[in-house]
């Protein structure tokens, strides 16, 4: 027996990209059991793991259901400790934890204006004000640990963490919608773009599935600022 995980449309569920990325760290091959955002409602397409209603989802070998990207990073993290999902540092690990807990319970203007779409960039975004708040504060956290770990790697903690996966779907909305941020912030953007993980799933994203109307937006378009 392997993991199962369940994910939603490639091209639109933000969260399901950081499921997905886990796996990825890991270098494990779940069997994947994609959820249709086009279908019917999700909870609906995830009867088979009680009591799961959003994605990502996983089941374990063992048979235990986790229904939320932050729990299965951490299981997953201590299942493989050395895997480097975080790092050993503690002080490191700790500041990684409260970058990765702020961006699962917070930026909700951003998150509801600004939603992942990986099939379209838009262009001359307006902003509303409290999106534009948390844009600030996120700029203010990646400086914080990009000062204090560049020279380490391209990353918030230097090497690829969860606080990395956590933030990639930021990453994409920073993209997707022509956010103009600070070098520091635009240089963490570029890497996830460059990061051939993201690309691999832009890629799915752009081949499978439908494009969902209810995620387009009336902005004017551009290409996509990263590579395909
Ligand atoms: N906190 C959850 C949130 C997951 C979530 O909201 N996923 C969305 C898709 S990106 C979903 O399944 N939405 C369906 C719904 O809310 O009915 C996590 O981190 O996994």
């Amino acid at each position: 027996m392997t993991y199962e995980l369940f994910i939603g449309d490639y091209a639109y569920s933000s969260w399901s990209l950081r499921g997905w990325l886990l796996f990825r760290k890991l270098d494990i091959a779940p069997t994947v059991q994609l959820v249709d955002f086009h279908k019917a409602e999700v909870a609906e397409q995830l009867t088979d793991i009680v009591p799961a209603r959003t994605v990502p989802a996983m089941r374990t070998p063992e048979g235990t259901v986790i229904w939320d990207s932050l729990a299965m990073a951490e299981e997953l993290h201590s299942r493989y400790p050395d895997a480097g999902l975080w790092p050993s540092d503690p002080a490191t690990r700790g500041l990684g934890r409260a970058l990765a807990a702020e961006m699962h319970s917070g930026y909700s203007a951003l998150r509801s204006e600004c939603p992942m779409n990986l099939r379209t960039a838009y262009r001359d975004v307006p902003l509303s004000d409290a999106t534009r708040g948390d844009i600030a504060r996120i700029e203010t956290v990646w400086a914080h640990a990009r000062n204090l770990y560049s020279d380490q790697g391209p990353w918030l903690l230097g090497e690829y963490s969860i606080a990395d996966i956590a933030f990639a779907p930021v990453a994409a909305r920073f993209a997707g919608y022509d956010v103009a941020l600070s070098d520091i912030a635009q240089f963490y953007v570029e890497t996830h773009l460059s990061d051939p993980w993201f690309r691999e799933w832009r890629e799915m994203g752009l081949s499978i599935g439908e494009t969902l109307a209810h995620y387009a937006i009336p902005f004017d378009t551009k290409p996509w600022p990263g590579p395909a």
